[in-house]
């Protein structure tokens, strides 16, 4: 995308990136189908609960506790799960991320320490995936202190 800029003032080129920019949008489109054909009827597969201490969490480190279940309520314990912090930009103070990486304790249990960067609001999404591929996910709303 940041290529486009430099040829927008040119009408010859302009065109040219329309026609990609639709051939884009149409990929992107039907990527987009694809996406959501399997999801479509399908029930959450995945039970996700996501607690912290201290609670609510503080600046800084902090212990989170992913529990994460099947739909019939049984622990899963041979998964990959991730929590991404992310705090949307503020002013004129960008966006900040982090990934951390929750290890399985036991009965569905993955915990690790979370460093939360600033107080206030947070999306906090916990990401489940087996042999790589995402299985279920869900986002948490927290205010850090
Ligand atoms: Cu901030």
């Amino acid at each position: 995308m940041s290529s486009i800029s430099s040829t927008h003032t040119h009408g010859r080129a302009r065109r040219l990136v329309c026609a990609a920019s639709l051939a884009a949008f149409a990929l992107a489109a039907s990527g987009f189908a694809l996406a959501q054909a399997p999801a479509a009827g399908q029930k959450p597969t995945v039970d996700i609960m996501l607690t912290s201490r201290p609670s609510p969490p503080k600046t800084g480190d902090n212990t989170f506790e992913a529990m994460v279940k099947d739909a019939s309520g049984k622990p899963i314990t041979d998964a990959e799960v991730s929590a991404l912090f992310y705090m949307e930009k503020m002013g004129n103070m960008p966006e900040m991320k982090n990934t951390v990486a929750l290890k399985h304790q036991k009965e569905g249990r993955y915990v690790g320490t979370g460093q939360v960067m600033m107080a206030g609001k947070w999306d906090v999404t916990v990401s489940v995936k087996r042999a790589g591929k995402e299985i279920g996910s869900k986002k948490f709303p927290i205010t850090a202190q």
